[in-house]
């Protein structure tokens, strides 16, 4: 039997004219609903002098105005519903990582779509109905659980709805059950993959082949590490509880980014400070703009990530527009002693250049009027070796790249394996004592 590579694909590999097209059409509909049963978007509008009648293709797109978290905050907690309450089937939330939870609303339909979009990130995982799924992202108000569970179902495959957690058990299914595709975050995975080599298990002792990793950033070096310790191929996946959850965009084979469900969801990427959308290519803040959501469309909606979208021809045959990695949230941005810094940019230094596990924390504090920073990070044996010879050779060596990269000095500390606490979910990379005064 020939493998389905893909799940839908005449919109997968869609001609560009005809994606536009459709993209137009379920736009304009989209317009006109939330401007018929969303006050508070009716007023957006009307404040910015537009009506539905003026948004006749994706090319007015820009005329609408955006919508941010702050509007979400506003409105809390139905407040931009644009369907009666008894049409909605679920609710999710937001895990909070940058302040209050914001809530999501799905009818029946909603979740339909939601779940066939993760069915098409499945199966560019190279999941089929003979695949055993193992879902270790969190299951509740957070969408990573249910979200891949979902479209696990709607593939067929045998669901695993193992939630977080008991990572030695996880381990045990595994074997007993013959899992094939790990989904979880990516430091859980990393976690999952250390705790394997600690039960004195290998990659052949388990069945896994692919992993759908997603929820918060990861670098390609952590990308490395997962797939050599759990022997497997790891796919990203993305996706935001105010666009319905993960699969917003997914990994295909090729691993240089993620296909947008543009079919679903527009993209813009636009300059953060002015608003101004870029040209393809440009690095800017990603917008998102729900064309077939009933209950919880959003318009134009500001995530903060950065991020830089292209359509370049992709070697899986998908036509749909390419997001790279998340570069991080806007404001994941630290800003130490007056300098930006992304943590994605110290990973990146620690597992490719210093071969460190990623497990580290970056602290942030101000003294006085000086910021502090300090980067903690577990000693292993492999990070000294032939070219480094000493742990205050490695410390030295350590603290010089990181003033090269950023541009700053950072405190070093080497600390005892085992000492930083491990993820089961999002990581807490950073801990910024500025912000507790
Ligand atoms: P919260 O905003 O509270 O973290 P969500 O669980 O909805 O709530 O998280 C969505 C955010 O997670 C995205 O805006 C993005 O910053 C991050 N994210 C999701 N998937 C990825 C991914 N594959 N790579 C990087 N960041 C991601
Ligand atoms: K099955
Ligand atoms: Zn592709």
């Amino acid at each position: 039997m020939a493998e389905k590579i893909y799940w839908n694909k005449d919109i997968e590999t869609m001609e560009l004219d005809k994606m536009k097209a459709l993209q137009s059409e379920r736009l304009v509909k989209q317009v006109r609903h939330v401007w018929d049963h969303v006050p508070y978007y009716r007023d957006l509008m009307e404040k910015k002098g537009v009506t539905p009648d003026d948004i006749k293709s994706i090319d007015d797109l820009h005329k609408l105005p955006f919508i941010s978290k702050a509007d979400l905050r506003d409105n809390y907690p139905d407040g931009l519903l644009a369907v009666p309450k008894s049409e909605c089937v679920r609710i999710h939330a937001t895990s909070g990582t940058t302040g209050k939870r914001a809530i999501a609303f799905y009818t029946q339909n909603d979740v339909d779509i939601w779940e066939n979009c993760v069915a098409r990130a499945i199966t560019a995982a190279g999941g089929t109905k003979d695949d055993v799924v193992h879902v270790a992202y969190g299951y509740g108000l957070f969408t990573g659980g249910l979200g891949l569970h979902g479209g696990s179902h709607k593939v067929g495959c045998l669901t695993l709805p193992v939630s977080s957690g008991n990572t030695e058990r996880q381990i045990q299914f595994m074997q007993d059950l013959g899992s094939t595709i790990l989904c979880c975050t990516p430091s859980y995975a990393a976690y999952i993959g250390e705790t394997l080599k600690e039960m004195g298990l290998t990659p052949d002792d388990i069945k896994l082949k692919a992993g759908i990793f997603g929820a918060e950033p990861w670098t390609e070096e952590m990308r490395k590490q997962i797939e050599e310790s759990l022997g497997i191929k790891a796919y990203d996946i993305y996706g935001l509880t105010e666009t319905s959850g993960p699969g917003v965009a997914f990994e295909c084979e090729e691993q240089t980014g993620m296909h947008i469900n543009e079919d679903h969801f527009i993209a813009e990427i636009i300059d953060p400070d002015t608003g101004e959308v870029l040209p393809e290519g440009e690095k800017g803040e990603l917008v998102f703009t729900s064309i077939t959501k009933e209950a919880f469309p959003l318009l134009r909606y500001r995530t903060r990530d950065i991020c830089i979208l292209n359509r370049k021809k992709c070697s899986c045959g998908r036509t749909l527009i390419k997001m790279c990695k998340p570069m991080g949230r806007s404001d994941d941005m630290l800003i130490i002693k007056g300098v930006n810094v992304f943590p994605s940019q110290i990973e990146t230094v620690l597992l490719k250049d210093f071969k460190a596990q990623p497990n580290y924390q970056i602290v942030v504090d101000r003294i006085g009027n000086a910021d502090t920073f300090e980067i903690k990070v577990e000693l292993t044996d492999d990070m000294i070796g032939d070219t480094i010879k000493s742990v205050s050779e490695l410390e030295k060596k350590l603290s010089a790249d990181i003033v090269q990269i950023l541009g700053i000095k950072a405190k070093i500390s080497l600390v005892e394996p085992k000492s930083i606490p491990r993820s089961e979910g999002k990581a807490v990379r950073v801990i910024d004592k500025r912000k507790l005064v």
